[in-house]
């Protein structure tokens, strides 16, 4: 059997993307996380963790770091990656802007902690990004899927991104409400995303419910 461990916080974050495809797919895992200030300090300077950042993924004795790159390497190990050229960049530039909306969101709350920024780029600039979206899963024309007939990178990014910050229950309210106002067929996306995989369904619907 593939020993598989994933280093990271308890946290959703950076690995939570990783997690959903492990759990697509069911390839067992360790879900290793380590308390940022009691144990990450030193942990910290294994030579495992090349930059000294996670998430970082074990594989087959390699060591993998980078989320982006480490969910890319298990699309693909896992079959989860479209095989011609357009469709690729398709389902990376989805990657790509939940990435763009992740860092918005980081710059505001938790670096500069603006709470009004947040807001503002809220109203102003995450509607768009989410009509754009939506554009492309009609464009695709598959109740499930961004991209094909089956499932890709994009999709688990695309589910991250509306699923974990805007439809759950912990997610705040004006979200949801931005979410339904610019792009409601997003929220059908989730559902439908949701039970393309029974092992999929069942971890989100046990996992620890985390703030963030
Ligand atoms: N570009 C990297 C960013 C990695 C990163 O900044 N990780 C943060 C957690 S999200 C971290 O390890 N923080 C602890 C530290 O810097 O010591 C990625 O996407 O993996």
């Amino acid at each position: 059997m593939r020993r598989i461990v994933l280093h990271y916080f308890d946290m959703y974050a950076r690995a939570e993307t990783s997690r959903m495809i492990l759990n697509y797919v069911g390839a067992p895992f360790l879900d290793l996380r380590y308390d940022m200030n009691t144990e990450w300090p030193d942990a910290k300077n294994d030579e495992k963790f090349e930059m000294g950042k996670l998430p970082c993924l074990e594989i087959d004795g390699k060591i993998l770091i980078q989320s982006g790159s480490i969910e890319r390497f298990l699309c693909r190990e896992f079959g989860l990656y479209p095989k011609d050229n357009y469709s690729i960049y398709l389902t990376e530039s989805l990657r790509d802007i939940k990435e763009d909306f992740f860092n918005n969101r980081l710059k505001y709350l938790m670096v500069l902690k603006d709470r009004a920024g947040w807001d503002k780029w809220s109203e102003e600039e995450l509607p768009k990004m989410l009509k754009a979206i939506e554009k492309r899963f009609i464009a695709n024309g598959n109740k499930n899927f961004f991209v094909g007939s089956s499932p890709t990178l994009g999709d688990f990014a695309i589910f991250f991104m509306v699923h974990d910050f805007m439809i759950r229950k912990k997610a705040p309210k004006r979200m949801s409400e931005i979410l339904i106002s610019s792009a409601p067929k997003l929220i059908d996306f989730a559902e439908n995303f949701k039970n393309t995989s029974p092992l999929f369904l069942d971890y989100m619907e046990n996992r620890e419910d985390l703030p963030f």
